[in-house]
């Protein structure tokens, strides 16, 4: 495994600096350079908690750059293209200008993506007392659960679904093999795009195909709530999708009073976020439902500890997900926090993107969650682990569990933001 010269606290939080630095366009972070070559939603968000104390100013820039994207009907798009053409699928592909409810001045993709910006403005709020940004950004992210609750809900039942492996954050993730293989494959071949990265260590061809054909269809019917309630042939409703939700109702819950709004409805939302997860995605573990199948999707994932982000998670719960997750099925078993995959499914691969290795973003959302309950020795190893990583390999994209070693793209933004987090 490469080794890196050992650098104190000091020195890696200077490294960090320098990495966010230079994915800095001017009007938004890069999440890696060359890789990704635009603003991503829920890496700005990671951005701007990790900016947080470091550079206020940076983030609340982060922040108004992402939400220039959001469109008219409150969604949050998974990118916004304040550069050229430069991703595939880029403007092109995706067509936001055709669209009324898209932007003028701004393209972007037509997709959303984990909803953490209200947990990250209240980070920032925290951290700053700048209750004046909060009251400028509050509405629209009021406008974002808004919309999350007309147009997503397409269980009815409290939940919001994501509509395409992209909008989890968690592309490859095994949760997504079995409903991803009904869909036909047409040969679009441009896999390619992922330049400078081991394209082993990605997905095959034939489900970036998939990726690429779901996205089209979703474009070629308008980006239409009502098609995805009647026809979309992909509806999944994600733990770590609705537990970041959740605590973001619950960040919005305590800005409310700052924007001189009632908190009530996040609270209310958050309560039935919860026993929405609880009644249709546990069965001993958080699991993912395709409402397609109306079947839970039994796979167990890093995304079945979303729902720990909630301080009012029910103890037989929360006792049961901790347990899983100290246990040999996920960090009992590797060096390093936090597999992707736990180990013992069949699907596992220690290399391949969100197949196995351990990420920054996840471990930190269970560092938070281990916050939110007290549980400080899980908390500690989470942050100590992380701190390993990327002390050793890097600000790498991604790390193999068990040795550590770094995965994917260099220089990635939010692992390099969220260990200024850890290192406060
Ligand atoms: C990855 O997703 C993009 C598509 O959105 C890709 O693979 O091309 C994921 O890791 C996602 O979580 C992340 O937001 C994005 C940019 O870092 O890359």
């Amino acid at each position: 495994m490469e080794a890196r010269p050992a650098v104190d606290d000091a020195a890696l939080g200077r490294e960090a600096l320098a990495v966010l630095e230079a994915n800095w366009t001017g009007t938004g972070t890069v999440p890696a350079p060359g890789l990704y070559p635009h603003q991503w939603s829920w890496d700005s968000a990671f951005v701007v908690i990790g900016l947080a104390r470091h550079r206020p100013d940076r983030a609340r820039d982060e922040l108004v750059s992402l939400l220039r994207g959001q469109w008219a009907t409150g969604m949050v798009p998974h990118i916004v293209f304040h550069t050229r053409e430069a991703y595939f699928p880029g403007p092109s592909v995706w067509r936001s200008g055709d669209n009324r409810a898209a932007p003028h001045d701004v393209l972007t993709s037509g997709l959303t993506a984990p909803p953490l910006h209200g947990l990250a403005l209240w980070w920032l709020y925290r951290h700053t007392g700048d209750a004046a940004f909060v009251r400028q950004m509050y509405p629209k992210l009021v406008r974002q659960h808004a919309y999350l609750t007309a147009s997503r809900d397409l269980g009815g039942a409290g939940l919001a679904a994501i509509v395409h492996p992209w909008e989890s954050g968690m592309d490859d993730s095994p949760a997504w093999d079995q409903p991803l293989a009904a869909l036909p494959v047409i040969r679009y071949g441009y896999r390619s795009v992922y330049r400078g990265v081991d394209l082993d260590e990605r997905h095959p061809d034939s489900d970036h195909d998939r990726y690429v054909w779901l996205a089209m269809r979703y474009r070629d019917a308008g980006y239409g709530a009502g098609y995805l309630r009647d026809e979309h042939p992909f509806a999944i409703e994600d733990p770590m999708f609705n537990g970041i939700w959740l605590a973001s109702c619950q960040a919005m819950a305590e800005l409310a009073p700052l924007a001189g709004a009632d908190p009530k409805p996040h609270s209310e939302q958050a309560e039935r976020i919860r026993r929405a997860m609880l009644d249709r995605l546990w069965d001993g573990c958080f699991y993912a439902r395709d409402l397609r199948t109306d079947r839970l999707i039994r796979v167990c994932t890093v995304g079945a500890f979303g729902p720990l982000l909630d301080p009012g998670l029910p103890s037989d719960q929360l006792h049961a997900a901790v347990e899983m997750l100290e246990s040999a099925r996920f960090m009992g078993a590797t060096g390093y926090p936090v597999p992707s995959c736990e180990i013992r499914a069949a699907q596992f691969d220690r290399t391949r993107y969100w197949r196995g290795p351990s990420w920054v973003n996840t471990n930190w959302l269970l560092r938070r969650a281990a916050a939110v309950h007290s549980l400080d020795h899980l908390g500690q190893q989470l942050t100590n682990g992380t701190l390993r990583l990327v002390r050793q390999a890097g600000f790498r994209e991604c790390f193999d569990p068990f040795d550590g070693s770094g995965r994917g793209c260099r220089d990635f933004s939010w692992s390099a933001a969220l260990t200024l987090d850890l290192l406060a």
